[in-house]
């Protein structure tokens, strides 16, 4: 048996959640297409004849902005890297590289763990294009390099097997029909921010956090789930609302249906949206 953690590193957007996803098959982490949608370590756990993996996605590297929110985002990451057995730095080809790549990579020579060096989006840089050899010449040290789609799953049983090759010999560390550490609560806010940043555009989403409330087993069967959108302003909060309450609408309708599917069982969703200009401060 082998065991071990691997962390999922890179800038925001490559697809280190839909990585997460595709190697444990099962959606634990949200996905969109607006950078810092991760924002604390999740654990995904990849359960196999050869062994456990223990994926540890991060939050993206994003240098953008010097507020509380980002400057956490950022320190997650570092603290990722303790008590780690392997590294996949995970790029993303369909954008230049830039300072943010710098960054990672510092990070990653700092941790000295073995790193795999994952070319992500596969299916939509099939041709060589520039960015492609940029980031076919990034060398951290890694042990190997792949190109994988992580929407397709192109490639990623090398890329596992390459991790078991590194991986120590060891003890599970979770039983076996975990696959994740993110709590019930944690997820049902998770999925509501999902389409809470899908709904929204631009600079609103960061704005947002969702707390869940209060989640009632109802005796007829479904569940009753209260939760609440929080936003640092009343114009932001009108935004979310929408007019005649048409966006709140939306995003609680998408995360019902998403909570229905994964669950199997009626929800009864209750948003409401608050504002607490500080709770990125608090953080
Ligand atoms: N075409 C294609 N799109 C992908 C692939 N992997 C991820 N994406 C898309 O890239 C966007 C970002 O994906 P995420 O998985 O949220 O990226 P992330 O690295 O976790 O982003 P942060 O959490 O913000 O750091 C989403 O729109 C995904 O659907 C891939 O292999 N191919
Ligand atoms: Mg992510």
């Amino acid at each position: 048996m082998k065991s071990g953690f691997v962390v999922l590193a890179g800038r925001s957007n490559v697809g280190k959640s839909t990585l997460l996803n595709a190697l444990v098959g099962s959606k634990i982490a949200i996905v969109t297409p607006k950078p810092q949608t991760t924002r604390t370590p999740i654990r995904g756990i990849m359960h196999d004849d050869r062994g456990q993996i223990v994926f540890v996605d991060t939050p993206g590297v994003f240098l953008g902005k010097k507020d509380p929110l980002s400057t956490k985002l950022n320190r997650a990451v570092k603290e990722s890297m303790e008590g780690i057995d392997c590294i996949v730095y995970v790029v993303d080809p369909t954008r230049s590289p830039g300072a943010e790549e710098e960054q990672i990579q510092k990070i990653l020579k700092a941790a000295k763990k073995p790193v795999l060096l994952a070319i992500n989006k596969s299916d939509l840089t099939k041709q060589n294009t520039k960015n492609l050899e940029l980031f076919r010449a990034i060398d951290v040290g890694q042990e190997a390099t792949f190109n994988i789609s992580a929407y397709k799953h192109t490639n990623l049983n090398k890329l596992v097997d390459a991790l078991f090759d590194i991986l120590p010999k060891g003890e599970k560390f979770y039983p076996d029909m975990q696959i994740t550490d993110l709590g019930h609560q944690q997820w049902i806010e998770e999925v509501i921010r999902e389409k809470v940043f899908l709904a929204l555009e631009q600079e609103l989403p960061y704005s947002v956090k969702v707390t869940v409330e209060d989640i009632k087993f109802r005796k007829t069967g479904g569940r009753f789930i209260e939760a609440t959108i929080w936003t640092t302003n009343d114009r932001y909060k009108r935004m979310i609302i929408g007019q005649g309450a048409s966006m709140i609408k939306e995003i609680g309708s998408a995360a019902r249906k998403e909570l229905e599917a994964a669950l199997d069982t009626q929800i009864h969703l209750e948003l409401e949206v608050k504002v607490d200009a500080n709770w990125q401060a608090k953080l």
